[in-house]
């Protein structure tokens, strides 16, 4: 059965007809493109071929969507990349991150800390999927504190040394360029640099055998005496302001994208509950499986009211980085919630890979670890209500 979307608060009364558009052709463009391969490339850890998808999805302007039209990209707002991000991670977590990665994260510190030229140069080869890009702030030493890197630059007179390694990199092996963050030796500050493929003492390689994310790719990346010019730092990028900033941009969209997952989850659960039937009679005519379906609806419902909101406020320049954090934790546990509740309202079959709840359900993990996990969230709205951080002794 086609999906219809779940609205139950008329929030599409405040969808303007572009954002309707958007969400609309992103659906139906997945639903054919690339719905009917996910499950093998999962199942194969076979990731989804990005060099054809990215392309087709540069066309459709769902890369970088928000960035301005001047270099390539599409101008949208906020929710309409909300919505991109929802209808993707309905699909597959891991071609939603590839979304997020290369719009938040790649493209939007190109954006907002680099120069005129890595502008023109970058953005429009991003947007049209010509080019594939990754970020590297991880580290095997420090994930949940990236202020801690031991990724070092020196700029030696006349080009930058960069050493370290970063890994659980999306897309580190595949990608023509990456966004890495180093400290400046001199002043200890954090940096962000261009680095391209091919580079001499740059490295790139992925990490197989994952039992989440397996439609997509995450790897390592090395930097043994990786030198690079000045026209490959980005000029505005200074402290790890920078870096966080752009991670506003890519949890915001996790948190349209966790609801995508649960929405896919609650849609399969309430199909098989009507046409299954135990003791006689469909399992949705039971009390015990209605709970469980409410419970999903409701938060659901709960999660895409707080999403919305957060867009709007990002449109106006009105929303702080800690709305962002409780929409990201909310929503994503929607999702594990929900992944969690359609797999054991499918019994047996929830366990196939033929119905997708497993799939979101093991995607689901990854996302609840990554962008800052679940606890680092609570501690960021436990900084802000009690004005203590919890962070570190
Ligand atoms: P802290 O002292 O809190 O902050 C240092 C400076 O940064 C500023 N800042 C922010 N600015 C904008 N937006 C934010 N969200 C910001 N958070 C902090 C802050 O104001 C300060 O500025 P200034 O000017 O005073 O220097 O830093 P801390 O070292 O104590 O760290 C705090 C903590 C734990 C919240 C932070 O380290 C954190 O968020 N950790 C989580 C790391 C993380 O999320 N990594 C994600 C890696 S990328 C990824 O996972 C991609 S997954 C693929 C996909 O997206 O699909
Ligand atoms: P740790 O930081 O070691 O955390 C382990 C546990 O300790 C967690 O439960 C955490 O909540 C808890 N913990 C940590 N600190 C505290 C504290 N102070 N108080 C209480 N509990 C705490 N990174 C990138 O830079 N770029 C990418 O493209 C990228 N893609 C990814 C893709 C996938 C599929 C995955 C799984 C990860 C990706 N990451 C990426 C890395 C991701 O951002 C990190 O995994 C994440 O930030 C957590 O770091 P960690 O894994 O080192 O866990």
């Amino acid at each position: 059965m086609a999906f219809k979307g779940i609205d139950f608060f008329k929030l599409d009364n405040l969808l303007s007809k572009e954002e309707k558009l958007i969400r609309s052709s992103v659906r139906e463009y997945l639903s054919k493109e690339v719905e009917p391969y996910v499950v093998d490339a999962f199942h194969g850890e076979e990731p989804l071929d990005l060099r054809n998808i990215a392309p087709q999805m540069g066309e459709l302007g769902m890369l970088g969507a928000f960035l301005p039209t001047e270099y390539g990209c599409t101008g949208a707002n906020y929710v309409e990349f909300g919505l991109i991000c929802q209808e993707v991670e309905r699909v597959d977590s891991a071609l939603r991150s590839f979304v997020a990665v290369t719009s938040g994260l790649v493209m939007y510190p190109i954006w907002r800390y680099g120069s005129e030229e890595q502008r023109h140069y970058w953005l429009p080869k991003l947007a049209s999927g010509e080019t594939i890009g990754c970020y590297g702030l991880t580290e095997p030493n420090h994930g949940s504190d990236p202020g801690s890197m031991e990724s070092t630059a020196q700029w030696d007179g006349e080009q930058w040394v960069i050493n370290g390694s970063k890994t659980w990199i999306t897309e580190a092996d595949i990608a023509d360029m990456a966004v890495v963050f180093a400290k400046d030796v001199q002043d200890g500050k954090i940096k962000g640099f261009i680095l391209e493929s091919g580079t001499k003492g740059f490295t790139q390689s992925s990490l197989d055998q994952k039992g989440s994310m397996r439609a997509g790719g995450v790897g390592e990346l090395g930097m043994v005496n990786c030198k690079v010019g000045e026209e490959n730092r980005l000029p505005d990028a200074y402290g790890l302001k920078a870096p966080f900033t752009c991670l506003n941009q890519a949890r915001y969209g996790i948190s349209w994208g966790g609801l995508g997952a649960a929405m896919d989850c609650y849609d399969t659960a309430l199909n098989y509950c009507k046409q299954r039937k135990q003791f006689d009679e469909p399992l949705s005519s039971y009390q015990l499986v209605q709970d469980k379906l409410v419970h999903m609806f409701m938060e659901i419902g709960k999660g895409q009211l707080v999403s919305h909101r957060v867009g709007r406020l990002l449109d106006e320049g009105k929303s702080i980085p800690e709305q962002i954090s409780f929409a990201k934790k909310n929503n994503v546990s929607v999702a594990r919630i929900c992944a969690r509740t359609a797999r054991d309202l499918l019994g047996a079959n929830g366990i196939s890979l033929d119905y997708s709840p497993i799939r979101h359900m093991a995607n689901i993990e990854s996302v609840y670890t990554y962008e800052g996990t679940n606890d680092i969230h609570t501690l960021i709205l436990g900084r802000h209500i009690t004005g203590e951080q919890a962070f570190k002794k």
